[in-house]
């Protein structure tokens, strides 16, 4: 593979912060910084970037990267005494040189593991030892996929509980020419009614105003569509059961120093996530959450775009 398709590779990215570049034989990319283990791009075979990263953006500690797919540990939003979301996405990891076997086999070369393990500060703040390993990896066919193992290190026999969330951020044309599918029926609460709990509509979501909902217990897949760029992208999740679709319009895009005005028209944000029932591990106890994303190229004649058929197939 000559230099410049090579499939590992640490650069610098912006203000010096550390980073992995992935590359897949045939083009796909991702790049990952050490910074949040926080994935800020991946990109198809033709070089276009599926993920959105606000031009606001500050790569700059303690602050976390406004778009990409931050890390929502131990904490998602403000369930709980921890800043909003959690450390996780704030801290600096490191590359993990010898992670356990990891359960199932990729062919793909094109994939790096990183591991958050807590300084004596942090036990100050969440006072519990773990191992959180992450594996980013492309697939053959450009499919995106992270899998977090998050291990109970303790040695004080206690065990503790958290909740979680790929807090993506996918790159759309038109805000209000998406839909997404295989919510709807489902229940969900409204972060905007004081967490109140609604049954979706029977139809697909689309988007007309600021939109912020934990939805509850969903299906494995999901799927948001973006008629302009006729792109379907496929969210697959596994040991996640719930989902949170978030856009922030208007008003509070203008009022995030570190997003732009009229970006909300450009985002959405989908996120597999495990909030309802959070999650307990005992001493030596390990939970696996994982996401895998595919972009589909699609249009209403191929048939490609039939919601169902995307739902519905493998
Ligand atoms: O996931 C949706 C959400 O919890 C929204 O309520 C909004 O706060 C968003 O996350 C962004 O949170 P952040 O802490 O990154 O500004």
């Amino acid at each position: 593979m000559s230099t410049e398709r090579v499939a590992v590779e640490l650069a610098k990215g912006v203000n010096g912060l550390e980073k992995i570049i992935l590359r897949e034989t045939r083009g796909s990319s991702a790049e990952v910084y050490l910074y949040g283990g926080h994935v800020t791009s991946w990109k198809n075979e033709h070089g276009e970037e599926l993920l959105f990263v606000s031009s606001k953006a500050l790569f700059k500690p303690p602050k976390a990267i406004r778009g990409g797919i931050p890390l929502c540990f131990p904490q998602f939003s403000n369930l709980g005494p921890l800043e909003p979301h959690g450390f996780a996405r704030n801290k600096f990891w490191s590359i993990d040189t010898d992670p356990p076997a990891f359960p199932t086999n990729s062919s793909s070369k094109a994939h790096i593991d990183l591991i958050l393990k807590p300084s004596e500060e942090d036990v100050k703040i969440w006072p519990h030892s773990y191992e959180f390993r992450l594996r980013v990896a492309l697939g053959p066919g450009g499919d995106l996929m992270l899998t977090s193992r998050i291990r109970n290190t303790n040695s004080d026999g206690k065990p503790f509980t958290f909740t979680f969330a790929y807090h993506t951020y996918f790159s759309v044309s038109d805000i209000s020419e998406v839909r997404v599918e295989g919510l709807e029926t489902h229940d969900y609460l409204d972060n905007l009614q004081n967490r109140e709990r609604f049954t979706e509509q029977g139809d697909a979501i689309t988007f007309e105003g600021e939109v912020d909902k934990i939805y509850l217990s969903t299906p494995t897949k999901i799927a948001i569509l973006d008629h302009e760029k006729k792109r379907t992208f496929v969210l697959r999740k596994d040991g996640l059961p719930d989902a949170v679709v978030w856009n922030p319009w208007d008003k509070k895009a203008k009022a995030m120093a570190d997003f732009g005005d009229d970006e909300y028209k450009h985002m959405l944000c989908v996120e597999a996530a495990a909030i309802e029932k959070p999650i307990t591990l005992k001493p030596g106890e390990e939970w696996r959450g994982r996401q895998e994303l595919s972009a589909v190229p699609s249009s209403y004649c191929s048939g490609q775009l039939d919601p169902q058929r995307v739902l519905q197939g493998s």
